[in-house]
Order: structure tokens, then sequence, then C-alpha cells
């Protein structure tokens, strides 16, 4: 048994003895509402479909206006998605550690075609002072992320004919209700009528695979024209923190003029190739020293320079697909920058 199991049970085996009180004690007719909404994982909205590989957010939200209790929370959702390791949040409910939690990743809902996971929070009646909050807007409870894996239109949802009611004592769907905020006080969880609205989202996964898109970030630009280049990282940075991927993947060989960035789809197959330029780092070693104000110097005196390494060594340069003319202010930038001083990353902004 994981350990997230045991606390799992052990957290069930108290949520059992509040249950066998309240059963005895209220009849409660309390509304709890509940909506499940599905997003991009940084909560921008998805589009019509979305590729096997992605990733979405899932938000379980509670709207009451009474004193919350016990909850237990399992959310089913389609066999086309699987849970991403590691990204629960169970929000504490009654705060900082007045809040026991257990998240159960892999609970058998008893429905063909799904997966589940299971949620649950009580409260640490324990703990001095602790209120139970009443919930009078919708506020987040649960979030977690799935991967979509398979081609399907795949429901993420709140189970109605899991609530436990009093003909349903073994339910796992239930929202404890109280008289006041005092959480040593009984609890009705049987009573409640639960309005799911909203409580099942509905997500058209596609094989059809999207392409990558690459971008760069902190500095780091990606232009794309009959020459494809990356540019704008700092000399001995790590390339790999300048650039980002949707749907994909990327390597960089190297932080140096002249070295490759590959893009691949998500199934692995080669997409693009970028050609790295690092400004001053005319030969493609990574490094900006003497070797590099030669080339440059040579070249302002005649010899060719191509490619990538003569847009490193024009320094001065308007833009990177216009002409590249390398004159006496290249070099000395680049002899500055190995005597000691800094060279721009990218001399077009
Ligand atoms: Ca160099
Ligand atoms: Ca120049």
């Amino acid at each position: 048994m994981s350990k997230t199991k045991k606390i799992l049970s052990i957290v069930l085996a108290v949520v059992m003895a509040f249950s066998v009180f309240s059963i005895c004690a209220f009849a409660d007719t309390d509304t709890a509402t509940w909506t499940i909404e599905v997003t991009n994982t940084d909560g921008t909205p998805l589009g019509a479909t979305i590729p096997t590989g992605n990733k979405v957010l899932v938000t379980v939200k509670l709207q009451t206006n009474f004193y919350v209790g016990t909850v237990g929370l399992p959310v089913v959702f389609s066999d086309a998605f699987e849970y991403v390791d590691g990204t629960v949040n169970q929000v504490e409910i009654y705060g900082a550690g007045a809040t026991r939690t257990a998240f159960n990743d892999d609970f058998n809902a008893g429905i063909s075609g799904t997966k589940a996971v299971y949620a649950v929070y009580v409260p640490n009646s324990g703990a001095a002072g602790v209120a139970s909050p009443i919930y009078s807007t919708a506020t987040t409870v649960l979030s977690f992320q799935l991967e979509a894996v398979s081609e399907a239109t795949a429901d993420i949802y709140l189970p109605a004919d899991m609530q436990k009611t009093d003909t349903n004592l073994g339910g796992r769907f239930y929202c404890g209700s109280r008289a006041t905020s005092d959480v040593t006080t009984d609890e009705n969880m049987t009573g409640q009528t639960f309005v799911t609205t909203g409580a099942t989202a509905t997500v058209v996964i596609s094989n059809a695979a999207a392409d990558p898109i690459l971008t760069g970030k902190d500095g780091g630009v990606v232009y794309t024209g009959t020459d494809n280049y990356v540019y704008g990282i700092p000399v001995g940075a790590d390339a790999n923190d300048y650039f980002e991927i949707q749907n994909g993947t990327f390597t960089v060989s190297a932080t140096a003029t002249g070295a490759t960035l590959t893009v691949y789809t998500t199934g692995g197959a080669e997409y693009a190739t970028y050609t790295v330029v690092i400004f001053g780092d005319v030969d493609g070693d990574g490094i900006i020293s003497m070797d590099d104000y030669i080339l440059t110097k040579a070249a302002f005196q005649g010899s060719a320079l191509t490619g990538a390494a003569l847009i490193a060594a024009d320094i001065n340069g308007a833009s990177i697909d216009g002409t590249h003319t390398i004159d006496m202010d290249d070099y000395i930038a680049i002899k500055a920058a190995f005597q000691g001083s800094s060279i721009t990353v990218n001399p077009y902004i």
C-alpha cells in the first residue's frame, strides 16, 4: 500500500466515523453546487479540439452558502486521458494545517471506459479555533492535470450516481454542511441536493497532431526564413533556457554559433532545424576570443564569412535577413568583449 493510499485509508476512516453520527442527527436539505472547468494548463480556453499529448487543467469548484464540512470528491474521466503525476492541488478548505487531505490518483469508480481520481477533505477538529468556512462564491477546491492520450470525445465529470444519500450510504461523492462554524459539531452529509450543472466537461481529442510551435523566451528569438536561425542567447548560457515549445520537443547541440536547434513533433519526428547564432562567436566554439577577432578583422579586409558566422560577426547589423557588412566597429566590439566588456546578445533591438 502506498503512502498516499495509507493516508487516504486513515482519512476515509475518519470520514466514516463522521458519517455515522450525522445520519442520526440531521435531515438537512442544503444544496451543494459543483462545477468543473477544463482549460489549457496556463488557464487559457481550450480550442475546439486538442491533440493527443496535450495536457489540460481540470479545476473543480464548490459553491454553497453553508458551513463546509467533510468533502469527498470523485472525479471521473474518459480513459482517453491519464492523470499527470504530481499535479494535484487540494485547497486547504479550513486553512493551512486545519485541513486533512488525501488524494487517490488511481481511484476505481467502477465505470467502464473511465479512470478517476478521488480527493477527500476532513476538518482537523482537534485544531483549536478552526472555523468551518462558508462558501458563497465559486471557490476552487481541487485542480489537477490530465494528458490526452488517445482520440476521443472525452468527458470529465462528477458522478451524480455516486452521491452519498440516505439510500446510498456508500456513495463517495459528498459535501458536509454544518449548522455553525464549529468544526467539532455534527454535520449533515446525506440529505443534500447536489447540483452539478456544469459538472461535466467534454473535450474533443484529435489524433491529428498539431504542428510544433517554437517560441523564444527571456530574450531568445526564433527567426524562420529561407534559413532558420535562433539567437538572443548570452555567451555561456544554456540555450535550452531561451526557448519553449508547444506540441513537440526540441534539442540544442550547443550554445555556439553554427550549432543546431532541432524541433521534433510529439510523435518524435524531426520537424525543423535552426542554426544558433551567438553574436561575437564567429568560429563557433561557444566563447568570444582572439580567434573571433582575427576572423572578423580578416573579413573586413576581404576574406569571406558566410551563413551563421557572418551574422555572428556583424555586431552592428540592422536585421538578421538584411545584408551583413563587416566593418571596423564589428571587430572592435569583439576585441572589447574578450578583453572584458559585454557584447550585445541581440543587435536588432
Ligand atoms: Ca569563438
Ligand atoms: Ca557590421
